[in-house]
């Protein structure tokens, strides 16, 4: 895991490499370099490598999938949506370069991202295959995905939503990600048959647990812990998986979930001691 890590950023550098105007790929960098977990790229990365495949060809599409999650983060901290101080253990992008260049900055790195899998992936992958993940990369981002499960979110704070619309919110927010890291994983590996699929079910459920332990955290973390304020849900009035459902119902379903993500991965076959161990963390990460 530490290898991938080391090598997810060092190709991250290199992408994010300075260039005119300075101000902006510095901005950039700040974010996209500062210390983040890089789980969704890991588990690109491991999807491939659980299909037999070559993490080279995957490996512009992981990095992509961190910038993607980059520019989700620095958007949500801005003042008109979440409006945090820190991330990341440090403070946010608009704190250091200003709203404009904040804006700018996930404006970039939206686009810099797509660019990236179309330059550096190997000329050996099926362009279909390529095409395909690009495809889904937008799915992923826009209003069918990231984007549409942040606006429910707004709109939702301070009023009550049924379990439905709780739902959508995790699975398009915080879940698609995790199911396109995995599947990309996956098709840029060359599988075929139920592999991507079951591996997309994995990301999802893993998705979904994350923003469940992201919520527990949010109430038990520290921001050493977390790297960010704790108690912002709350704050504004946020609908979480602890204000709909209590600490213990939601110790109880990470747990649970988690479980059966692993269970995906053993019925398909999948081995990889990495997909399960993320499994595993997240449940320790959180429940004390
Ligand atoms: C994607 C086009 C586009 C726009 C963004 C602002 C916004 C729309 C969406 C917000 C999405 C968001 C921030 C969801 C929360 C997901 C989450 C649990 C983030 C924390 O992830 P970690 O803990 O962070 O993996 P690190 O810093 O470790 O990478």
């Amino acid at each position: 895991m530490k290898r991938d890590i080391e090598l997810i950023n060092a190709h991250l550098d290199k992408y994010l490499e300075l260039r005119y105007p300075n101000n902006i790929w510095e901005a950039m960098r700040y974010s996209v370099l500062a210390k983040g977990k890089r789980l969704r790229p890991l588990i690109a990365l491991e999807s491939a490598r659980a299909c037999g495949g070559d993490i080279n060809n995957v490996l512009p599409a992981a990095c992509a999938i961190e910038m993607l999650h980059c520019q989700s983060l620095i958007h949500d901290d801005l003042p008109c949506m979440d409006n945090d101080d820190y991330r990341r253990g440090q403070l946010t992008n608009h704190k250091v370069y200003g709203e404009a260049i904040a804006v700018l900055a996930g404006d970039a790195l939206l686009s810099l991202a797509p660019r990236v899998i179309i330059k550096h992936t190997p000329d050996s992958v099926d362009k279909k295959i390529l095409l395909s993940v690009l495809d889904e990369f937008f799915k992923a981002a826009g209003a069918m995905g990231i984007v549409g499960g942040q606006v429910v979110d707004i709109q939702s704070e301070n009023r009550e939503i049924n379990i439905e619309t709780f739902n959508y919110i995790l699975n398009h927010k915080t879940g698609e990600l995790f199911k396109f890291a995995a599947r990309a994983g996956a098709l840029l590996a060359g599988a075929t048959g139920e592999k991507p699929d079951a591996l997309a079910s994995y990301g999802s459920k893993i998705g979904y647990a994350f923003q469940i332990a992201d919520d527990i955290l949010d109430v038990t973390g520290t921001i050493d812990e977390i790297g960010k304020t704790p108690g912002k849900d709350s704050k504004l009035n946020k609908n979480t998986y602890v204000s709909f459902h209590g600490i213990e119902k939601s110790e109880t379903d990470l747990i649970n979930i988690c479980e059966s993500a692993k269970k995906i991965l053993m019925r398909n076959k999948i081995k990889s001691g990495l997909l399960y161990d993320i499994a595993d963390n997240i449940v320790m990460k959180a429940v004390k």
